[in-house]
């Protein structure tokens, strides 16, 4: 999981697309990304998750996969597939943390740090009022929010609970316990 074949991708949504219930789309898009040559090769269980921010939205539908990545594939490339499918489920990119029918979201390849140290610190280090308004415009990896958020990791720790953050330190399972109860209990299986 340490290596740059695998990639770690947080799949959500929260509205439906085309008649399928964000759970449908999930697995769907999970099976095109493997059709795309990224290999599926663990999926999480399907959560559902408190819109965030609070009230801002239907719930989501959230989960987590570790992709097999072909060899010589670059991270623009994953990025590129990624964004591919989300077009494919009738994602449109605009306002910033809306409402979408498909979100794929790049949370780390091995333990690449991207674009450096230095800058994946920064972002992740942004205050709250500052994530708001500010949003990379290059791919920053490991993903800047990924050690803040249980619906990222809740999934997450179904499919890489010991893949290590290349910046903290700090295992998927660690990451996780430093969050507040409340946040993971919200957190719930799907059936
Ligand atoms: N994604 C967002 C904004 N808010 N909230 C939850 N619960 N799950 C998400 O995946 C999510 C969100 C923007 O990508
Ligand atoms: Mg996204
Ligand atoms: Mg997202």
């Amino acid at each position: 999981m340490q290596d740059k074949q695998h990639a770690l991708v947080a799949l959500g949504a929260n509205l439906p697309f085309g008649g399928m219930p964000p759970e449908t789309t999930i697995r769907s898009a999970a099976f095109a990304l493997s059709a795309q040559g990224l290999k599926v090769t663990a999926l999480s269980r399907l959560f559902k998750t408190p819109c965030f921010p609070r009230g801002a939205g239907p719930d989501y539908v959230n989960a987590a996969c570790v992709l097999t990545c072909p060899d010589g594939m670059s991270p623009q490339g994953v990025l590129d597939v990624l964004h591919s499918i989300e077009a494919r489920f009738g994602r449109a990119r605009e306002k910033r943390w809306g409402m979408r029918t498909l979100d794929l979201d790049l949370l780390a390849i091995g333990e690449l740090v991207l674009p450096s140290p230095t800058a994946q610190s920064l972002w992740r280090d942004l205050l709250p009022e500052q994530q708001a308004l500010r949003a990379p415009d290059e791919l920053i990896l490991p993903h800047p929010r990924l050690q803040d958020r249980a619906f990222v990791l809740v999934p997450l720790a179904d499919v890489a609970p010991d893949w290590r953050h290349p910046v903290l330190g700090q295992t998927v399972r660690q990451m996780l316990a430093h969050l507040p109860g409340q946040d993971r209990a919200d957190v719930r299986p799907i059936g």
